[in-house]
């Protein structure tokens, strides 16, 4: 991580410090290479049965910073956050027996896990907050998976300038990790709009651009490699590793 946040401050030092901006140095030049063959490094050395640190509440960062694309602005999660997300249902599809449309309540009765971690982003900034919710594992095993899926990938409400949805993916493996949760609090309060309302991936085991906010769906594949840019992840389709372990 030392050598992550290494990198990503050298790259704020040229004046490139954003998420935004980070992307075109990645996608040109030679800092993708760098970054890339060093990510490879880290997989190696940490690997992906760890569990990430907890910390104690004294710890907590009350101001948690918002990051990322701007809170979703279209009509329909405008409607939703209007009526407190009563209406939310996230779906749940794709290679699965049961497909699942789950309310707020539905997901806050299907697992009660609390943990306080520090969330780490590429850019260079670290925070940490109290997440609770529900096991992803526990999600997905309502939707009764076929043999056949192999990822879960989260669609989320949220565009880019030029329409480009964000999206995230993980193993199940990633997937089942016991602090990988749907998030539905950070810090004792129901998630505001900025932080992914009303609910959002969480997983400390990985960098923050992991941790999908204002998640839709979740839909069970096979492969990704038909979605989007084809690479797992909004950032992943602009030159970031698929695997973000910390
Ligand atoms: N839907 C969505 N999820 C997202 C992002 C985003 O732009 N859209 N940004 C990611 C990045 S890069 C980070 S660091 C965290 C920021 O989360 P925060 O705003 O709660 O700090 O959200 C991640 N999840
Ligand atoms: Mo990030």
């Amino acid at each position: 991580m030392r050598r992550r946040l290494f990198l990503a401050s050298s790259l704020s030092a040229l004046g490139l410090a954003g998420c935004g901006q980070v992307k075109e140095s990645l996608t040109n030049g030679p800092f993708r290479n760098v970054l890339l063959s060093t990510e490879k490094l880290n997989h190696a050395v940490i690997g992906t049965h760890g569990m990430a640190r907890e910390y104690k509440d004294s710890d907590i960062d009350r101001n948690f910073r918002v990051n990322g694309l701007d809170t979703p602005s279209d009509s329909t999660y405008g409607a939703l956050a209007r009526g407190g997300f009563r209406d939310y249902r996230l779906v749940v599809d794709g290679q699965v027996d049961r497909p699942q449309k789950l309310s707020l309540a539905e997901l806050r009765a299907a697992g009660d896990r609390t943990q306080i971690t520090r969330h780490d982003c590429v850019e260079g900034w670290s925070a940490i907050g109290k997440w609770r919710g529900a096991p992803l594992a526990t999600v997905l095993a309502m939707a009764q998976p076929k043999a056949t899926a192999r990822y879960c990938v989260f669609h989320c409400y949220d565009v880019d300038q030029s329409g480009q949805n964000y999206y995230e993916s993980l193993d199940l493996h990633q997937a089942a990790h016991p602090q990988t949760v749907l998030a539905l609090d950070l810090n004792d309060k129901p998630l505001d709009l900025d932080h992914g309302a009303p609910v959002r991936l969480k997983i400390p085991t990985q960098l923050g651009y992991k941790s999908a906010k204002w998640v839709r769906r979740i839909e069970l594949v096979a492969d990704f490699k038909p979605i989007y840019g084809g690479t797992g992840g909004y950032w992943e389709d602009q030159g970031y590793e698929w695997y973000a372990g910390i």
